[in-house]
This record gives C-alpha cells, sequence and structure tokens, in this order.
C-alpha cells in the first residue's frame, strides 16, 4: 500500500484508476500511520470486529433530515474487499435503512482492512446519498417517472457509477449512454441548442422525429422561444399521434407560477384533442417542487442536481470487538452484533452476534436476518444482484411502506 508512482501521477484529468482504490491508494494518511504504530505494538494483524453505522441522515428540502435513506456502495466494497482476508456482512444493496443502524460488518484482521476504510465509506457514503435523494424524489412523484439528468453535475468519472446510485434510488432511467452496460436503455428528450440552431421549434421537432429510432418516445421541448402554452399546442399540431409528450424547461427567470402553467398547458392540449400528450417538467426540481408539480398534472419528470449532487450519508467505521472482547469508543456500542427484519412491518432488530431471532412485538411474526454473507475470508459467497433487481428491491419496500402506489 505504498505511495502512486511517478506515471500514476501523469494524469491527464487527475482520475484514479480502478487497480489504485483496490491496491488501496485512496487511503486517508492516517491509516497508514496507524498501521506503522501498530506494527511497532506488533498488533497489526489483530482480530477485529468493525461496524458501519449513519450518523445521520442527510437533510430534506421539507426541512428537517430524511428519516430514511437508500443504501447503496455495496458491491463495490465487495469487489474492494474481495481477496483480503476478511468476512463481510451487509445489508444488500437497495435497502432501506435508518440512521444508527449498523448495515455492515467486517471481521479479520486489522491490517487486512482497516486501511481501506477510507473507500469502504467513500463507495457507500457517496453513492446511498445519491439513491436516497433518488429515492425520496421518487417518492415525492408519487410513482411518476423520474428520469436522471444530471450527469452533467458530476466529474465524468463518476458518471456511471452516481447513474446506478440513482437507479438503485428506484429512478426509473438515466440520460447517459454508458447505462446500457447497466441493462438499461438511456433516456432524453432534446437540448434547445437543437430548437436554436435549427432556428424555428417545428423545423427541429420534425427533424428530430424524422432522425431519431422509432422507439424513442417524441418528447418536444417547448419553452424555448415562445411561452409553453402556444409551443406545446405547436408541437401538438406538428406531430399530432407520433407526439408522446412536451417538456417544460422553463428558465428560472420565467418560473412564475409553475402549477398554473402546466394546468394551462394541459387544458389548452386537450381542448384540442391532444389527451394523449404528457408533460414531462425538468430543471432544477427537487422532492419538494416535483410533488406539487406531480399534483398540479406533470407526468414525468427529469431531475439533475438534487439527485447527482446529493448529500453524502454521514457513515462511520468503528472497531466494536478485539480479538472477540467487545471494546468501542464512545457513543458506539460494543460487541458484534446481527441485524434482524420483521418480513411483515419491515422493522429492523439488532442483536448480540449468534443470539436468537427476535418476534417482532407489533406483528407476532419472527424476524429474518437481514445481513447477507458477502465475503467469506475474501471469497464473494453470495449472489451480486443486477440493478434491475436492486431497483425493484427499494421500490418494493417503500410500496410496503405506503409511501409508492401499488403496481396496477
Ligand atoms: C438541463 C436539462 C435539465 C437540467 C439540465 C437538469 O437543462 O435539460 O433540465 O438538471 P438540474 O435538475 O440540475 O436543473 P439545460 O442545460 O438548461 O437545458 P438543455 O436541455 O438545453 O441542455
Amino acid at each position: 500500500m505504498g505511495g502512486p508512482s511517478s506515471e500514476e501521477r501523469a494524469r491527464r484529468f487527475y482520475v484514479v484508476r480502478e487497480e489504485e482504490i483496490k491496491a488501496g491508494n485512496v487511503v486517508d494518511v492516517y491509516f497508514l500511520r496507524t498501521m506503522e504504530a501498530l506494527k511497532r505494538l506488533r498488533l497489526e494483524n489483530t482480530r477485529v470486529v468493525a461496524e458501519v453505522a449513519a450518523r445521520s441522515l442527510p437533510r430534506s428540502r421539507r426541512g428537517g433530515r430524511f428519516e430514511w435513506g437508500v443504501l447503496a456502495g455495496v458491491e463495490e466494497v465487495v469487489k474492494l474487499l474481495e481477496g483480503r482476508d476478511v468476512d463481510l456482512y451487509s445489508l444488500p444493496d437497495g435497502s432501506i435503512f435508518q440512521a444508527g443502524l449498523p448495515v455492515m460488518r467486517i471481521e479479520g484482521p486489522y491490517s487486512e482492512f482497516g486501511p481501506l476504510e477510507t473507500s469502504i465509506l467513500g463507495f457507500i457514503c457517496s453513492l446511498s446519498g445519491v439513491a436516497t435523494a433518488a429515492a425520496h424524489v421518487k417518492v415525492a412523484a408519487g410513482g411518476k417517472p423520474v428520469v436522471n439528468f444530471g450527469i452533467r453535475r458530476n466529474h465524468p468519472a463518476i458518471s456511471l457509477a452516481i447513474e446506478r446510485a440513482s437507479l438503485i434510488g428506484g429512478l426509473d432511467g438515466s440520460s447517459g449512454i454508458l447505462i446500457e452496460e447497466l441493462g438499461f436503455k438511456p433516456m432524453g428528450t432534446m437540448p434547445h441548442a437543437l430548437i436554436v440552431i435549427a432556428g424555428d421549434q417545428v423545423t427541429a421537432w420534425r427533424a428530430f422525429d424524422e432522425a431519431v429510432p422509432e422507439e424513442v418516445p417524441r418528447i418536444a421541448l417547448v419553452d424555448t422561444f415562445c411561452d409553453e402554452k402556444t409551443e406545446a399546442i405547436k408541437a401538438a399540431e406538428a406531430l399530432g399521434e407520433r407526439l408522446r409528450g412536451v417538456r417544460l424547461d422553463t428558465p428560472s427567470s420565467r418560473r412564475g407560477n409553475m402549477e398554473e402553467i402546466i394546468r394551462e398547458v394541459r387544458w389548452e392540449l386537450d381542448v384540442r384533442g391532444y389527451e394523449h400528450v404528457k408533460i414531462f417538467v425538468s430543471g432544477g426540481l427537487d422532492e419538494v417542487s416535483v410533488e406539487r408539480l406531480a399534483k398540479a398534472g406533470a407526468d414525468a419528470f427529469g431531475v439533475g442536481s438534487r439527485i447527482c449532487g446529493a448529500d453524502p450519508v454521514d457513515f462511520g467505521m468503528d472497531v466494536v470487538e478485539v480479538e472477540g472482547v467487545p471494546r468501542a469508543k464512545r457513543g458506539i456500542k460494543s460487541g458484534a452484533k446481527d441485524v434482524f427484519r420483521c418480513p411483515e412491518c419491515l422493522r429492523y432488530f439488532v442483536v448480540r452476534k449468534g443470539a436468537e431471532a427476535p418476534t417482532c412485538p407489533d406483528c407476532g411474526v419472527r424476524t429474518e436476518l437481514a445481513y447477507v454473507k458477502f465475503l467469506e475470508r475474501g471469497k464473494i459467497v453470495s449472489e451480486l444482484p443486477t440493478v434491475a433487481e436492486l431497483r425493484e428491491r427499494t421500490l418494493s419496500q417503500l410500496r410496503a411502506m405506503g409511501l409508492l402506489p401499488p403496481v396496477e
């Protein structure tokens, strides 16, 4: 785990390569100094149990903090620790969790994983932050489609990781072409540039309709030169049945009362027989505005900064047991723990490791072990689900919690 070599320093975009992350080069220096101190005490290979839990959850735009989060980044931690002499237990990606809940437990010689704390936390703090914001926006949309339009807000090197986390958070799609690797079709409409360069809206919309593959929904951007109502009617008249929707990306300087604009566009389309045309809204949206606009009649949303620029989850990793003896810093409960979950109400129960499965006092049913054992002495021993499976996992919990409408 030495420092970066000269050739590694020769970086075009100052991006850290995957093999450097795997080698442990993304590390806070104090972990390397800790290893030197422990070596002096011949304690570097002390067997420890460490747990990861959130100190708090990110702030909601409604005020206060989120009451629940969505876990993401676990697969990356599994791959980071693969090959090291550790056992890893964790809630799977796509798990709803609360602050203080030990979502992950790592067991083994400290030297095998201690100095990787920076990257372990880096993965789950940042990616769970994105997945959590995505899920809260999805809930605010009342189950209506929400697409990630925000990779332009991130360093390109992490765009795919961010998109994946937003899908784990329950979003319906994302705009970057690389998500094909994850089994998702990239989603998007058209930028203002197309209409500005074409010089008029109808020429641009028709060119788009003639140019793009048939399976791409025809969603016309209707706020470039004139009022949204005027352009929406024009788009419907220009493309008729082929028009799936209109996108309102109204510049903030013109966003008086967006709900009223949406209701007006809806009315004008319907009185002219264009009930089939959906209303897609984007630009500066968050869980508060999405909820309001969904109630006003918007059918789908494109959200960027609120999701891709989401605050990280404040996870911490703490040693809780040393050579089998419970020992932890102040504020952290010592001793290795297991986490069980009630299959009915989804409530978690934290018990001493190896203890009996508790019975849920509310539902009267036996709880189930929520931890999945992903690594045994560094060997992957559990399936790593697809993004689609993880996304469905998040959505089914949100439905069970009554936060999303049941699937029709
Ligand atoms: C971009 C896109 C969405 C914006 C960004 C999403 O808009 O169309 O509206 O990001 P946000 O949630 O962070 O605002 P523009 O760049 O204004 O427009 P264009 O579509 O022309 O690229």
